[in-house]
């Protein structure tokens, strides 16, 4: 098997599909902010919010608000790579190997298709956007992907391709890992917590944005649905609101949801220290992103130069992968 020559080579990306939510920020951004090095990539993927209906403006404003969303949030374009999907052409030509190689059977399997084949219109790209995902992985010669658990199923998908495309053609791609954090790795809604928190899903009590007022935050928190029982207890299966609260404090503060359990009786209390840690942690966000929204172009040129390096690296990986299945061009 290939193997990257340096420790550790990292990459994630988001779609840009709306705003960044609390899922987003505890099941992935807060741990790339955290690991940030020069073999660090991270990318907004736009080529993937096509996937779904979406209007070009929207689609313009979306990808400028949340890079200036992840910038805010810590991501430092001077210690890691940050750059949009779409700048880097070598994404959607490694798909096309890729696609070559992935079955109809594999992709079939993926559960986040026939969750969206409704709203995509019947739209081939919802169909193979995990194999644009597996190319966006190992172009970067790639050993860790920090993502949140809804990603296991891709990630799986990646490894697979790999590992086909290894045994068809020789060492070409570093086969991947999935990281996940330990709390807050699938936030859920707050109104419905037997559903993961999605940007594209429209539930405004439900989804707690980066963006929200703390006013906004208080109020989503106070109404998240609960239980009767009134007993402050972690069971992911008996009482799935109480725990995606207690699973979204332990995120916050680093802990774990049975630790943050023990310190509270009441539901009433429970919920106003959720509401008070998010506040906590997004206020300063929100005041940095307002000022790089007070500039979007350099919000852009920052992304663009992050691509050019971006673009160095990928070009190798799929020219590497494009000889070895015989492409002479
Ligand atoms: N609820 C979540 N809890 C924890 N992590 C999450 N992620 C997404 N939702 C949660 C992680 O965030 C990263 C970016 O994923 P994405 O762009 O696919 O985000 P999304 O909110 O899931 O966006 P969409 O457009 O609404 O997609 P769907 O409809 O698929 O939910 C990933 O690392 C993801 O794991």
């Amino acid at each position: 098997m290939l193997t990257y020559d340096g420790d550790m080579r990292v990459l994630s990306g988001i779609q840009p599909s709306g705003t960044i939510h609390l899922g987003n920020y505890l099941g992935a951004i807060r741990t790339w902010v955290r690991e940030q090095h020069e073999d660090a990539f991270y990318c907004v993927v736009d080529l993937h919010s096509l996937t779904l209906p979406i209007e070009p403006a929207a689609l313009r404003q979306n990808t400028v608000e949340c890079a200036a969303s992840l910038l805010a949030a810590g991501i430092d374009p001077d210690k890691c790579t940050f750059f949009l999907q779409s700048e880097v052409q070598y994404h959607p030509r490694l798909s096309w190997l890729l696609e070559c190689v992935a079955t109809m059977g594999e992709l079939n399997r993926m559960t986040q298709y026939k969750e969206k084949a409704e709203k995509s219109l019947g739209k081939v790209g919802l169909f193979t956007y995990p194999v644009l995902q597996a190319a966006d992985i190992l172009l970067y010669d790639t050993t860790h992907v920090p993502v949140g658990d809804d990603q296991r199923q891709h990630i799986e998908l990646a490894r697979n391709i790999a590992e086909r495309f290894n045994f068809n053609y020789g060492d070409t791609f570093v086969v991947p890992e999935g990281t996940f954090p330990a709390a807050g790795a699938r936030v859920m809604d707050l109104q419905q917590p037997e559903r993961k928190m999605s940007k594209s899903v429209s539930s405004p009590l439900g989804t707690v944005s980066l963006l929200d007022s703390p006013e906004d935050v208080i109020k989503k928190v106070k109404k998240a649905v609960t239980d009767t029982d009134a007993e402050v207890r972690y069971d992911r299966k008996a009482k799935p609101g109480v725990s995606n609260l207690l699973d979204i404090l332990a995120g916050l503060h680093e802990s774990t949801p049975s630790a943050e359990a023990e310190k509270y009786s009441r539901y009433g209390d429970l919920k106003a220290a959720t509401g008070d840690a998010i506040n906590d942690v997004f206020g300063p966000i929100q005041q940095r992103y307002a000022t790089y929204m007070a500039d979007p172009a350099e919000v852009l040129r920052i992304m663009s130069r992050g691509a050019e390096r971006a673009s160095t690296i990928a070009e190798a990986t799929y020219r590497r992968a494009a000889t070895a299945v015989g492409l002479v061009g």
